[in-house]
């Protein structure tokens, strides 16, 4: 079981490198109004507004938190997958400096009998946000341990009041070519669409992430709000969210419509189901060049306890 109470004290393991020396913290609603305001003032420079990070005030989730030593915020920051920026690791940081992540809407739509279009603030209002540390691990097999702020997603779900014809939640990334360079290539169908069956979007793990390392998300995190599914491989993560549809058929998904030999819809990390061109019993835990370390891959990613029931009686070799 990996899954661990962290010790008291826990968040002194947090370098102070890499956390900001002033520890301010604002309400959610100061924050997201005082960030909206921000983005409204169409004159501040674009990597200005890039560089604009607030400090979040959330509660430590232990139940669902690793004690696993935590990736560096510069790896996590630097050694990101996001096509909208380029394929390279070191692209999406290096390019999302024009993205504006504020101000930010998401269209709900679908079987749910409320829908429309919400702002972030008002999306995230009644929700109290949560740190939880999770253990994430990429289809290419490297792996990271991430210190994740954000709201349940089955929480936010719920207040749509999803119809019973809501058999799965579907999600869509925001489409601005000119904001985003990689989107000006084919290398993917944009926008970037990623689904998720009613019942794992409901699952208690599936989160939606507005910040990591205690500050909000920079832009090649997935700013301003990203879906979070640990014992998922990374690609179902799909950043910067602008509509969320829940739907009565399964869902396209981006790398299964790219590549369906290699990637399904369900993308359960699996140590025994390979991806045809590599294997996945191990990973490669990212902890800067040379002290990469290998590890076992674990099945659902160490989350089989929480979530092996959800697919009961499935061949996961065939619902890979
Ligand atoms: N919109 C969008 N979301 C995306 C991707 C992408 O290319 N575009 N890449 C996915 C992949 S493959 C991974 S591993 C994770 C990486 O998240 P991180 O860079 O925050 O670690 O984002 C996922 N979400
Ligand atoms: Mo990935």
């Amino acid at each position: 079981m990996l899954i661990k109470r962290p010790r008291p004290g826990d968040t002194a393991r947090i370098a102070p490198s890499e956390i900001t020396p002033e520890r301010v913290y604002v309400s959610r609603r100061e924050l997201l109004q005082g960030a909206l305001a921000l983005g409204a003032g169409a004159a501040a420079p674009a990597l200005a507004l890039g560089a604009t990070q607030r400090s979040l005030q959330f509660a430590r989730n232990g139940r669902y938190s690793t004690d696993e030593k935590l990736t560096s915020y510069e790896d996590i920051t630097t050694y990101n997958n996001f096509y909208e920026f380029g394929t390279a690791k070191g692209a999406p940081a290096a390019n999302s400096g024009r993205f504006k992540s504020m101000p930010w809407s998401i269209g709900i739509a679908g079987e749910a009998e409320v829908t429309g279009t919400f702002s972030l603030e008002d999306l995230l209002e009644p929700h109290a946000l949560e740190e939880r540390i999770y253990r994430m691990r990429c289809v290419e097999a490297w792996s990271m341990v991430i210190p994740w702020v954000g709201v349940p997603l089955g929480a936010v779900l719920k207040r749509f009041k999803p119809t019973s014809k809501a058999k799965y939640v579907a999600f869509k990334t925001v489409l601005r070519p000119d904001e985003m360079p990689g989107q000006r290539s084919r290398v993917l169908a944009w926008p970037y669409v990623e689904g998720l069956r009613i019942d794992e979007a409901m699952h208690p793990l599936s989160l939606l992430a507005v910040g990591l390392y205690g500050k909000t998300l920079l832009n090649q995190n997935g700013a301003p709000l990203r879906l979070v599914v640990p014992w998922k491989y990374g690609f179902k993560g799909i950043k910067s969210i602008v509509e969320i549809r829940f739907t009565e058929r399964q869902p396209p998904t981006s790398w299964n419509l790219s590549a369906p030999h290699e990637y399904g819809f369900y993308a359960n990390v699996n140590p025994n189901v390979d991806h045809p061109r590599w294997s996945q019993a191990r990973e490669r835990r990212i902890g800067g060049g040379l002290f990469d370390s290998r590890v076992p891959t674990l099945m659902f990613n160490g989350y089989e306890q929480e979530v092996a029931s959800l697919y009961a009686g499935m061949d996961l070799a065939k619902y890979y």
